[in-house]
């Protein structure tokens, strides 16, 4: 039989246009005349939706029906970015939709920026659980992300003449087409006496060229319906609303600390809420599938992202034998067959201890629970180590003195059958320092798997020329294995190449500028080398170095001093409550005050603050940076995924022996990196004899200079007293060794000055530094995940929806 005439191809976008069109009526209830940009927005993101319905839907039937094995990941934050753009890559529709738009007038780059970001996180804890979403997606693994809906995510960052200001992030406010409400599947939590309802929403996580969209499914705190019926009927109608409001609160913000836990009431409750929330579900699933809750374990691994969810041990626990009748023998054989703890950082001031007081009137039973836990974790040390009454105190879930505290890493440990660290010198450095004692009883529980970065959100959406530039070099499979960047290797003695190459890195620059231009209203050359250092704003991280570094230059150039171009750009959060942090923004704030005026330094240096630093931002930042800089306090910094977000975008590095720096430098080649430092061992040695900056600063005339200048109110109008703390601490204790390092990173600083004047020689390091980072990616993190920690295999999902697809 003669095949058919194929009907003439419709136009690009053709099915998109129709559904934007058909969704400004029957969504938007709107004609063109009186249709707003955002309109257009939400009219996109729903014909988008639609599509990745299809997916979305066959994934859950797949899963349902072949009854797989699940991991679930637990995390109290999730900063996932924008969705639109990132699904239309992995729908392999960009192209699609900016003719769509085009069609209508509009440009999809005026879409994008109408979409506001769901900031549910504050740095890198919260990006990587969203990077480790979308590549368990795109691995075709069934996966469940569970979370918290924060009405309000991480403050939004303005930067006037005294450093920061925070406003609140309305993200919902205008709607959020990238969710379902799922009121069918809520659960009750008891907390303080009092019932919360926790009600699922649910936003599809699409896997990159393939028919997979797992779901995150996060929870929004409700009051029962039956509020305080108690009050209710005594006529105090007010008192009952206030429960309501009350309870509601819950899920409201975001709590805006990086890495310090301030013990509040309202936090802990946040914790339990969205644990118990989720495991309850889990039950649901199973009961569901007519599988009996001793199998618990077979169905679910459960990943504890930090020790926010560790209740998770206690709840499980409680499930179990409370309410499912399990006796705790095998109650406990199927928690800790089933969890497993990431430890994300070591810093004192961010491991979670609660009062037990606190505890108590919250969670009473959890605490019971945790107690018996403990009783029979001791009894089981006593036995192994008899009189050693101090090992004991170390290892217990409690923290004895005058104020009792219940120690969430260890209930997360002990719970656990893994335990890992998030790049090799961090999960090292658990088993000798915070975990050496749980390290001599359970040697085997330990491990490291190294943090990554998707390659899908951090290179094919944040920078299409490269993109474009490596589907044309070496074929389109990097994206989805991302070692084939090793392709490259060859090319990067390849002068058409690298001319090629410098053209792509040119048009990041100059996107770059623009939104420099636009955010700041400097202007900076895109020729210029850009010098970067984006994350939150922390002593450890040392903003201030880098800055002392900036002072120093300026001094030089002043001097006389032939130095190369230098746009030296900062961006990041500091917490709202923390003082250092936000003065060391004020000091960055003053320096490009001065510096972008004076004429002395007119094409050879300027100082940027980008305001409001997120993944939207980021995806900006991370194509157009020249120097990375990595430098934090060696041993201090648990991984970094900035760092490689930059490598792999073709950055070059400055960095100290610290996270997964090194694990960068030792696959792009130490020729490849600008190296200094004092390494976490010879810190440590230092601060045994006893670290004073004194005798580093006074060997240092520059150093000296610099902070003389700074002190002398050069960049705070006058003002001697504003930077006095800062310079103060610097001077005196410096806890995070600034002196100790500075010499070492000026001289690094010299050979990037250097190196930077052979641009021939910088594209090539450049491009070697792409080439080799394929080994960043969280597919490789998520496969080691599943193969060695959750036992979970791949299930490819079919197209077998019976609804059919609008083209
Ligand atoms: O987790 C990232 C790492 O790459 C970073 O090095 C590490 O600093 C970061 C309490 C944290 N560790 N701990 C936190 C965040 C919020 C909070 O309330 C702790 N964040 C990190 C991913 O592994």
């Amino acid at each position: 039989m003669a095949s058919p005439t194929p009907a003439p191809c419709p136009p690009k976008g053709q099915a998109l246009l129709e559904a934007m069109r058909r969704h400004l009526f029957s969504s938007q209830a709107k004609s063109a005349s009186l249709a707003t940009i955002h309109d257009h927005y939400v009219c996109l993101s729903l014909a988008v939706r639609d599509i990745l319905l299809t997916s979305w839907v066959d994934t859950a039937d797949t899963y349902t029906s072949q009854h797989v094995r699940t991991a679930t990941y637990m995390s109290a934050e999730f900063l996932l970015g924008p969705h639109l753009e990132n699904n239309l890559v992995s729908l392999g529709l960009r192209e699609e939709a900016a003719a769509a738009c085009e069609a209508l007038g509009l440009t999809l780059e005026e879409m994008l920026a109408e979409e506001p970001e769901p900031g549910l996180g504050n740095g890198g804890l919260g990006r990587l659980a969203a990077c480790f979403q979308e590549s368990m997606a795109t691995l075709e693994l069934p996966a469940i992300g569970y979370g918290i809906r924060y009405e309000f995510g991480i403050f939004r960052q303005q930067i006037g003449p005294n450093g920061q200001m925070e406003s609140t992030d309305p993200w919902l406010a205008r709607g959020n087409p990238w969710e379902v409400i799922r009121p069918e599947w809520s659960y009750p939590v008891l907390i303080g006496g009092q019932t919360v309802i926790g009600v699922a929403y649910d936003t599809p996580i699409l896997g990159y060229g393939v028919h997979t969209a797992n779901t995150l499914r996060l929870w929004s705190a409700q009051a029962p319906d039956a509020f305080d019926f108690a009050s209710f009927n005594a006529g105090d109608y007010t008192r009952a609303v206030l429960h309501k409001v009350q309870s509601e609160t819950l899920s409201k913000v975001l709590y805006p600390n990086d890495e310090l836990e301030q013990g509040k009431r309202l936090r802990l409750s946040q914790q339990i809420f969205f644990v118990s929330c989720s495991l309850q579900d889990m039950f649901r699933i199973l009961g569901s599938q007519g599988i009996p809750v001793t199998e618990f374990h077979r169905k679910f691994a459960v990943q504890l992202n930090d020790t926010h969810p560790a209740i998770a041990v206690a709840e499980l626990m409680r499930l179990l034998i409370d309410v499912h009748g399990v006796d705790w023998d095998t109650a406990w054989s199927i928690t800790t067959a089933t969890i497993s703890y990431t430890n994300h950082t070591l810093l004192p001031e961010a491991l979670e201890a609660w009062g037990l007081e606190l505890f108590q009137q919250l969670l009473p039973r959890q605490l019971q629970i945790i107690f018996e836990i403990n009783a029979r974790f001791l009894r089981t040390l006593r036995i192994r180590f008899p009189g050693q009454p101090e090992l004991l105190e170390r290892l217990s879930l409690i923290e004895e003195g005058p104020h009792r505290k219940v120690r969430m890493a260890h209930l997360a440990v002990v719970g656990s059958h893994t335990v890992n660290g998030v790049a090799e010198l961090h999960s090292r450095l658990l088993k000798e320092n915070l975990f050496a004692d749980f390290a001599r009883v359970w040697p085997d529980r330990f491990t490291n798997i190294t943090n990554g970065v998707t390659p899908r959100r951090w290179l094919a959406v944040a920078n299409p020329p490269l993109a474009a530039l490596l589907n044309d070099a070496i074929g389109t499979d990097w994206c989805r294995h991302l070692d084939q960047l090793r392709k490259l290797e060859p090319l990067a003695t390849d002068a058409g190449f690298l001319e090629r190459w410098q053209g792509v890195r040119e048009q990041a620059k100059e996107r770059l500028a623009a939104t420099i231009r636009q955010d700041t209203g400097v202007l900076v050359d895109p020729s210029s080398l850009f010098d970067v250092q984006v994350k939150r704003i922390h002593e450890y991280k040392r903003q201030h170095m880098a800055a002392l570094q900036v002072v120093e230059r300026y001094l030089r150039l002043r001097a006389g001093e032939d130095l190369p171009p230098r746009t030296v750009i900062f961006g990041g959060k500091a917490a709202p409550g923390y003082a250092m942090a936000k003065l060391i923004i004020r000091l960055i704030v003053g320096m490009a005050e001065i510096i972008n005026i004076d004429p002395a330094m007119d094409g050879r240096l300027r100082v940027i603050f980008l305001p409001n630093f997120s993944v939207k931002l980021g995806q900006k930042i991370y194509p157009a940076v020249d120097l990375s800089e990595q430098i934090s306090t060696a041993g201090m910094e648990a991984s970094g995924t900035g760092n490689m977000k930059m490598s792999l975008n073709g950055a070059l590095t400055i960095g100290t022996l610290d996270g997964a720096n090194i694990e960068i430098r030792e696959r792009v080649g130490d020729d490849n990196f600008f190296l200094f430092g004092h390494t976490a061992e010879q810190l440590a040695a230092i601060n045994r004899n006893g670290y004073h900056p004194m005798p580093w600063l006074e060997n240092d005339a520059l150093a000296k200079e610099a902070i003389d200048l700074i002190g002398s109110g050069h960049f705070s109008e006058g003002d001697r007293d504003l930077f006095h703390p800062l310079l103060a601490n610097l001077c005196s204790s410096d806890p995070f060794r600034v002196m100790a390092d500075l010499g070492d990173y000026r001289r690094a600083q010299n050979e990037v000055d250097s190196a930077w004047c052979d641009a021939g020689r910088w594209s090539m390091m450049s491009v070697l530094n792409t080439a080799r980072c394929g080994f960043f990616s969280s597919d490789r993190s998520i496969q080691e995940y599943a193969d060695r920690i959750w036992k979970v295999a791949p299930v490819p999902v079919n197209a077998c929806s019976v609804i059919p697809s609008p083209s």
